[in-house]
């Protein structure tokens, strides 16, 4: 089916977002299609299929929760989903809601461009087919917070003669390490997911780390049926709190400050949490955000923690985090991890203390030392957030355009809208929890907040929905004032896109939480939808 002229509502993105979205317009009885660069859907789960790719959120959690048949009816197998199955989940929602038919895929939008004569966005994408162009009445950016991968600036990277591979890029046929002497740049959550895989089939495994990251084990294995069977019988309850929670997971936060305790007593704590696995361990106290030693306890715990699992005092130094609150950056959810470094194959290259100068054709030149390669796996992340946006030529009212609106960093009004951008609304944007919280739930609250606006607009005759610049400047002053009563602007982090050189530092999430959001937003809708200006 060609890719139409007309339609209600144009969908950028077929990952879990535009997915949900593309069946709620459905409904809706708007016409709608979705564009998705890649040659299938997924999204995330699409791209970053690297060895060891997993989610950090548990699989019944992570999955949707709006269709009770499909949530009983699916079987997850691991209690924390690998990226095959999550993409085997999401490609059964597609099967299962018939929404193939709309999702045109190997289309790239490249510009959207706002039409205020007709109050009509005109996008332009380029297809197997070629260029089309068309025009919708709403826009909907379901781009993805990490989907846009950065290479890093190494030169020389383009003369390797070896095998090259991005994690966040990564090919679609099986990658077999056997025999290879393996480099991995970048210790983020994807390194450290894919280093203890990688290693267990090289010949050789170089780990070139810049900065340790916090690490935690996520004690992974096959679902137990009798947890996963309760929250199934369970789920509309688990759901509902979850909806109310700070990160959309049903178990609050023990409302309890480490500080208020003794150093004896926090470390009882943290060795009760540890096993639990995976964000158990951040959850565990109520300041370790807000107060840099209740932040300290924990980061020293899991410091001796690393001293436990690394056999060489030395290589365990070297991992261990010195330069931000622990889950200041996300934490990391890991299967061996530190435990890889006991093994005889792998060697950490400390890039700080020798940093890489270049890429040759033959291997990964630092300072003091040449390290021959025959694959360089590049884990270096991802310009978050606002990457994929700001790589369309988006321009509202008066041609005004999205990068220099964005210049000095990304401004929505909550989230979901851009003052100067009519019709546009984005699932999961700068100024919403997303990366903050479970992005299943994140997702199906602004899919669901999106149609009830749609449905407004139609019932009241609007054509045109805008976040009017007063709600935003005050949006964006409150997102930022929010962060900074945390931890969390110390640390360099992609939730600041401190990892991306030259972008603008400034805190993109939400940091007040999911349900303290919703309620929010429920509260706008409520009143009018509230700072926005409709026509
Ligand atoms: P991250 O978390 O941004 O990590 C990227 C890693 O790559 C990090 O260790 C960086 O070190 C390192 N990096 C980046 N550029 C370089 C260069 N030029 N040289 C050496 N090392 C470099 O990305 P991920 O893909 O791991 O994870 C992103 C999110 O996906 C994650 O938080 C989860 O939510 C899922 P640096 O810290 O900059 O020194």
């Amino acid at each position: 089916m060609a890719l139409p002229n007309d339609v209600d509502v144009l969908v950028v993105g077929a990952g879990f977002s535009g997915l949900y979205m593309l069946h709620k317009l459905r409904g809706l009885g708007l016409s709608a299609v979705a564009l998705e660069k890649g040659d299938g859907v997924g999204g995330t789960w699409y791209w970053n299929r690297y060895p060891g790719a997993r989610c950090d959120v548990e699989s019944p959690y992570y999955s949707y929760s709006f269709d009770a048949d499909l949530e009983q009816e699916w079987e997850w197998t691991e209690r924390y989903p690998a990226q095959p199955e999550l993409l085997k989940y999401i490609n059964h929602v597609a099967d299962r809601f018939e929404l193939r038919k709309d999702i045109f895929l190997e289309t790239t939008a490249v510009s959207a461009v706002f039409d205020e004569s007709e109050n009509l966005w005109t996008v332009t994408s380029i297809g197997p087919e070629g260029g089309h162009v068309t025009r919708a009445r709403y826009c909907i950016m379901a781009t993805g917070c990490l989907s846009s991968a950065r290479m890093p600036n190494i030169p020389g990277l383009e003369s390797f003669q070896g095998q090259l591979l991005h994690t966040g890029m990564w090919p679609h046929e099986e990658i077999d390490f056997t025999g290879q002497r393996v480099g991995v740049i970048g210790t983020g959550s994807s390194g450290i997911q894919a280093i203890p895989v990688i290693a267990e089939q090289a010949q050789n495994l170089q780990v070139f780390q810049r900065t340790p990251n916090f690490s935690v084990p996520a004690f992974n294995g096959p679902i137990d049926q009798q947890w996963y069977r309760e929250i199934k019988e369970n789920y509309p309850e688990l759901r509902e709190r979850s909806r109310h929670t700070t990160m959309g997971i049903p178990f609050q936060r023990r409302d309890q400050a480490a500080i208020d305790i003794s150093e004896e007593e926090r470390e009882q704590v943290f060795e009760e949490h540890w096993p639990k696995g995976g964000f158990r361990i951040s959850s565990c106290f109520n300041d370790l955000m807000r107060n840099q030693e209740s932040n300290d306890s924990l980061a020293s715990f899991v410091r001796n923690k690393i001293d436990q699992m690394v056999h060489d005092p030395k290589i365990a130094q070297l991992l261990k985090p010195y330069d931000h609150p622990v889950t200041g950056k996300r934490i990391c959810v890991d299967t061996n991890y530190y435990a890889t470094y006991n093994r005889d194959n792998v060697e950490l290259i400390d890039v700080k203390s020798d940093p890489i100068q270049e890429i040759t054709a033959h291997g990964i030149q630092t300072e003091d030392h040449f390290f021959e390669l025959d694959t360089i796996v590049v884990a270096t992340g991802f310009d978050a957030m606002t990457g994929a946006m700001l790589h369309m030529d988006i321009r509202g009212r008066g041609g005004a355009s999205l990068r220099e609106h964005w210049e000095a960093g990304a401004r929505t009004y909550l989230g979901l809208a851009v003052a100067g951008f009519p019709n546009m609304f984005t699932i999961a944007g700068p100024g919403s929890p997303s990366v903050l919280s479970n992005m299943l739930t994140s997702i199906e609250q602004h899919v669901e907040w999106i149609s009830d606006h749609l449905v407004h607009l139609r019932e009241g005759g609007y054509t045109s929905s805008e976040a009017a610049t007063v709600a935003e400047d005050e949006w964006v002053d409150h997102v930022r004032e929010l962060s900074e009563k945390t931890l969390f602007p110390s640390a360099n982090s992609w939730y600041l896109g401190a990892n991306v050189p030259g972008k603008p530092r400034v805190f993109m999430p939400y940091i007040g939480g999911v349900g303290r959001y919703r309620a929010h937003c429920t509260d706008i809708a409520s009143r009018d939808y509230e700072g926005f200006v409709l026509k």
